[in-house]
């Protein structure tokens, strides 16, 4: 298995250049509804301060149009902001079903002809909201389903039996119409699909795209995602055949864990939405619409469910029924169930994939037919097996796990009601490839019964996940947090199904919030994730409680409390901000605005003295803290006041004054009532209240000494990373973490929510040595310890399995959650050294300020929206030599690390004030620079700490 590919700029060398051209986010998207999309670009070039000075984006229906003298439908005109990475669209209303092409060009400090790159995007069925276009032509297809009172029900697989039988799962659906190719030749062909469940649909036998369980996950009682194919290839002349197969999903399967609601949440039974449409040679379109004159029955898939797993009966395969000319008569007409297109909405963002496929690296014979098979990595996916022979109506049974018990069995426990079982059905022909198409699984592990022997070469895991693409890269010299990190990529790839979910495995797969919140920074450095929360941020919204709250989960699910606890209804706040800052698209803000300032408002209202202790929902506090809990109210009014602050900065961005002003004003209240109930501070000199506790004679510090209520890890965290403390208070705030983390081993005693900001507070306060050391520990709690039992993705708990005490209770104990993850933000930003400033948008002004620890050489390298960033750097005996590249239009703030900042050169001269660089003083262990942008390398003298040394 290799790393996964990322995005890079073209390779070819020279001056400023546009490349990785995107639309909303994506490259050449077909089919997007939304009236104003962003058109936005990266910047190459290989000479130093090669910055933009001006941009212009044209756009046309025709290529040919935007050649000079042409006359393209839209043009910006030459706009000079030299910090753009993109453009809103502002011309004329686009119309539903076209394509056009777009060109921007970009002018350069460095005085050469403008550049320009090129590329296209789609609209889909309509354009804005309300499935209804301008000319009145919306969606015209009817939602159609399998005739009711032919489901014969599923054969149960003798493993998992029961909780399949109980279920009562259906056989998937197949509809199929037959059509006639136009008579004149077909010069565009696009299919637009969705399912109130999961589809997947053939032309001609041929599969239509490559999206996996489509069309994602949505509150469909709000909002309905179709997508959009380009199909023209695979048309023919003379007959055609649509084929589609339906299954439940998360429309009418099993979602979640709630035993009184577990299935059927929307709906219960899956239906189909299909247009196609035919454009010919003479601009006449032809439509094959979901109507009543398709054709059903069911097939080979006797129930497919996302929790409990896929049956195929072969016995039930029909010989070409996808294909044209096959005798449909006996099927019976599909049944039409409606007509409405309101919720239907072009989904923005990549469809789930198979994005990588996984030999065994074991397989085991445990007994006559029983064979276990380790694919070497915990994933979320499927099971693709090669059959040779199969007699008619014997079983092969897959069960799935992502760990083995004690005596080396499947460890199936913690997977709950999930069945997570795979049953193939044989009808005595050779040689059948099985491959489920509407469940997926967490899975290391796989057990296969039923075949006499397991060729290693006949059995592979393939893993899904949201296609986001990937943006970032780390490396380092030590082994250990190169495993981390891959655990923490392997954890992305394994919850981004659709919506950001906590786990792959058990009966639960939900998008939790805050899992989300406490990762988002990790996971928008690994993938581009812009589409995929542009996406999910609507299931957020959609969630929303009557009075205006955020919920926990979200798409809402019955069975899970909806008042948002804190810290988790606070995502539907800190998301779009972080999003709003990696992307520098103020569309995250804008969009959300409405949602921060009403969440805020709520906290507010039911707690007018600013303690956030009423409408707290379940209140999950510091989730799965390991040490002496946080107090709620502590936790809870640090999170009120965090997003207090950032609705106002969101405000101000759009330049809504008003709210702002309101909204910073409460920040700052929340903030004084958080130092005034919680805060006990003592100055240096002794006047004041001696904090409670104080065992370290931290008052004879020369900032003074400064307790919060509760005194644990995760109340100082929460406190420093969100600004709760006056300026003087903090150093003393600093101290008393760093000894609380000191005295733990070192080590962290806290839960989801306190992790993900500890190493970063601890160097943002000259403790990147306590970080290393976290980071270097291999007992429990650290993130080593799971990895010393071979984890290979991050566990829910610290210690999920102990060697002393064997597996914790299976009720909640996920291998493959990865909230517990968010240190991967850390590796790039602070042991690589690549960040942005505070102030700073998009990349726009980088800070470079690496930790090294005691490693030997660290390095990432990110795709950003700018271009790319890349910082790397190596010690050989007592130089240290750091190189860096800085994007077009984006200035760095270097930090090099040197114990003798005499000693730094630049490219091998000493460096001096130049129109790229200039000197900017030095800080503790560091010579601090600012450059433009371009490629810059650095040496210098350093000899680290002994205690930092590995
Ligand atoms: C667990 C989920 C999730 C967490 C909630 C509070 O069941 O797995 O990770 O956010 O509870």
């Amino acid at each position: 298995m290799s790393a996964p590919s990322m995005s890079a700029p073209p390779s070819a060398t020279g001056p400023l250049r546009p490349y990785g051209l995107r639309c909303d986010h994506r490259v050449t998207p077909l089919g997007i509804d939304e009236p104003a999309p962003l058109l936005s670009w990266r910047l190459a070039s290989d000479h130093r301060g090669d910055d933009p000075t001006a941009h212009r984006v044209r756009l046309a229906r025709h290529p040919g149009e935007l050649a000079p003298g042409g006359r393209p439908l839209w043009d910006s005109g030459e706009l000079t902001d030299p910090g753009a990475t993109g453009v809103p669209y502002t011309g004329p209303a686009l119309e539903p079903r076209t394509r056009y092409h777009w060109q921007v060009t970009v002018a350069s400090a460095r005085d050469q002809e403008p550049a320009p790159a090129a590329s296209w995007f789609e609209t889909g069925l309509t354009v804005g909201p309300g499935g209804q276009d301008a000319s009145g032509e919306g969606p015209r297809a009817a939602w159609i389903t399998h005739a009711p009172g032919r489901i014969d029900v599923m054969d149960a697989p003798t493993e998992g039996a029961s909780a399949l039988n109980h279920h009562g799962l259906a056989p998937c659906p197949q509809l199929r119409r037959a059509f006639d190719a136009p008579p004149a030749p077909v010069v565009r062909a696009r299919l637009y699909a969705s399912a109130r469940g999961l589809y997947e649909i053939r032309l001609n036998g041929t599969r239509v795209g490559d999206a996996e369980l489509a069309p994602g996950w949505t509150d469909y009682h709000r909002r309905i995602q179709y997508q959009t194919y380009d199909v023209t290839e695979l048309l023919r002349t003379g007959e055609n055949v649509l084929a589609a197969t339906l299954a439940d999903g998360w429309w009418s399967g099993f979602v979640g864990f709630e035993p009184r609601r577990a299935g059927a949440h929307y709906g219960t039974e899956p239906h189909l939405f299909a247009e196609l449409h035919l454009l010919d040679g003479e601009g006449r379109t032809t439509r094959i619409l979901t109507d009543d004159s398709w054709r059903t029955r069911t097939g080979v898939i006797r129930h497919a469910d996302l929790l409990m797993g896929e049956c195929h009966d072969l016995r039930h395969h029909t010989d070409g029924w996808e294909l044209p000319g096959h005798d449909d008569r006996d099927w019976s007409p599909a049944r039409v169930t409606g007509t409405d297109h309101r919720l239907l909405v072009a989904a923005p963002d990549e469809p789930v994939r198979a994005t990588a496929e996984l030999a065994p690296r074991t397989v085991t014979r445990l007994r006559d037919g029983v064979h276990l098979v380790d694919f070497g990595q915990n994933l979320a996916g499927r099971v693709r097996l090669r059959v040779h022979a199969l007699p008619a109506g014997a079983r092969v049974t897959l069960r799935h796990a992502e760990a083995l018990d004690e005596d080396g069995a499947l460890y199936t426990a913690n997977l709950r009601t999930a069945a997570a079982t795979d049953l193939l059905i044989g009808d005595g022909r050779p040689d059948h490839v099985f491959e489920p198409r509407f469940t997926y699984h967490g899975f290391r592990y796989a057990e296969v019964t039923g075949l006499p022997e397991l060729a290693a070469t006949d059995i592979a895991a393939v893993a899904l996940h949201s296609d986001t693409p990937w943006t970032g890269s780390f490396d380092c010299s030590d082994p250990g947090l190169r495993r981390l990190h891959s655990c923490i990529t392997w954890g992305q790839r394994s919850n981004f199904v659709s919506v950001p979910t906590d786990c792959p495995q058990r009966d639960e797969r939900l998008g939790w919030l805050a899992d989300a919140q406490v990762f988002l920074p990790t996971a928008a450095l690994n993938a581009d994730v812009a589409a995929f929360f542009t996406k999910w941020l609507r299931d957020v919204d959609d969630a929303r409680t009557p009075d205006g709250g955020f919920t926990n989960v979200a798409p809402r699910l019955a069975g899970v409390a909806d008042e948002g606890a804190p810290g988790w209804g606070d995502a539907g706040v800190l998301i779009p901000w972080h999003l709003y800052r990696t992307y520098d698209d103020p569309r995250f803000l804008a969009r959300a605005l409405p949602g921060m300032r009403a969440w805020v408002s709520l906290v507010q209202l039911h707690n007018p003295d600013l303690v956030w202790r009423h409408r707290v929902g379940p209140h999950f506090s510091d989730w799965l803290a390991p040490g002496t809990p946080t107090p709620r109210d502590v936790v809870a009014t640090a999170y009120f006041a965090h997003s207090a602050h950032l609705t106002a900065r969101a405000a101000e961005v759009l330049g809504h004054h008003d709210p702002a002003r309101d909204h910073h004003k409460l920040a700052a209240a929340v903030r004084d009532t958080f130092t005034d109930r919680f805060v006990t501070y003592t100055p240096a000199d002794g006047a004041g209240t001696e904090p409670d506790g104080r065992a370290d004679g931290a008052a004879e510090e020369p900032t003074g000494s400064l307790r919060i209520e509760g005194d644990t890890q995760t109340g100082y965290l929460l406190a420093l990373a969100f600004g709760l403390l006056p300026e003087e208070w903090r150093e003393a705030a600093a101290r008393r973490l760093a000894h609380l983390v000191e005295a733990a081993g070192p080590g962290l005693v806290t839960g989801f929510l306190g992790v993900a900001l500890a190493a970063p507070v601890l160097d943002a306060y000259g403790r990147a040595d306590l970080a290393h050391a976290l980071l270097r520990r291999t007992e429990a709690p650290s993130w080593l310890f799971p990895l010393r039992h071979g984890a290979t993705t991050i566990w829910e708990r610290w210690d999920g399995w102990h060697p002393d005490t064997g597996f914790r209770a299976a009720a909640m104990n996920s291998f493959n959650h990865y909230a517990l993850g968010s240190i991967g933000e850390w590796l790039y930003r602070g042991v690589a050294g690549l960040d942005q400033s505070p102030g700073s948008t998009g990349y726009r002004h980088l800070l470079v300020r690496p930790a090294p620890g005691g490693l030997a050489h660290a390095g990432a390298r990110y795709e950003s929206v700018r271009g790319t960033v890349a910082v790397h750097w190596e010690r050989t005996g007592r130089t240290l030599a750091l190189r860096v590249q800085v994007p077009p239009g984006a200035t760095a703030e270097i930090h090099v690390p040197t114990t003798d900042p005499g000693s730094v050169r630049e490219s091998g001269g000493i460096p001096a004030d130049g129109a790229h660089l200039t000197r900017a003083g030095t800080a503790p262990g560091h010579a601090v620079y600012r450059v433009a942008s371009g490629v810059y390398r650095f040496t210098a003298a350093y000899v680290p700490h002994e205690e930092d040394m590995t």
